[in-house]
């Protein structure tokens, strides 16, 4: 892990993306199948001075929320939320089942192996605003049998 984290750091500074003391690791969106409108992106997020996840934009989206996903009386729900808590220098993770930037309206197929550009935007606890960019890789989340298949 320490690895990609040092990697992400990496590709951040050399695109020029202000890190606001942000750091994002092991950004993936999970893989659709065609006519499919939604997916969701995951990471780990860590704000060495604090933060707060405040909006997150995607060109492949025409809506990009953050959503919570929660069992609630045995059901998986999942909200939107307005803002996600990044306490100082805490890895929060965003993974299936919990937390993750929700892609909606979707310009185009996500394919395994492709990579979203995606953009954060942290607010500091001096109220700034910063982006932080990523490219997140796609990948399927389960064996699929189908997966793979052409016809
Ligand atoms: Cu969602």
């Amino acid at each position: 892990m320490r690895n990609a984290f040092v990697a992400a750091l990496l590709l951040a500074t050399a695109s020029g993306a202000s890190l606001a003391q942000v750091d994002v690791s092991n950004p993936w969106v999970r893989a659709t199948v065609p006519q499919q409108k939604a997916s969701g992106a995951f990471m780990s997020i860590t704000a060495a001075k604090g933060g707060r996840l405040v909006e997150a934009r995607s060109p492949v989206a025409g809506v990009v929320e953050i959503h919570e996903m929660k069992l609630e009386n045995n059901v998986m729900r999942m909200r939107a939320v307005a803002g996600l808590d990044l306490p100082a220098g805490k890895t929060v993770e965003l993974k299936p089942g919990g937390y993750h930037v929700m892609l909606m309206e979707l310009r185009q197929q996500m394919k395994e192996g492709d990579s979203v550009p995606i953009t954060l935007v942290v607010e500091g606890q001096d109220k700034k605003r910063a982006t932080v960019e990523v490219k997140a890789v796609v990948r399927a989340l389960t064996s699929d049998p189908m997966a793979g298949h052409k016809h």
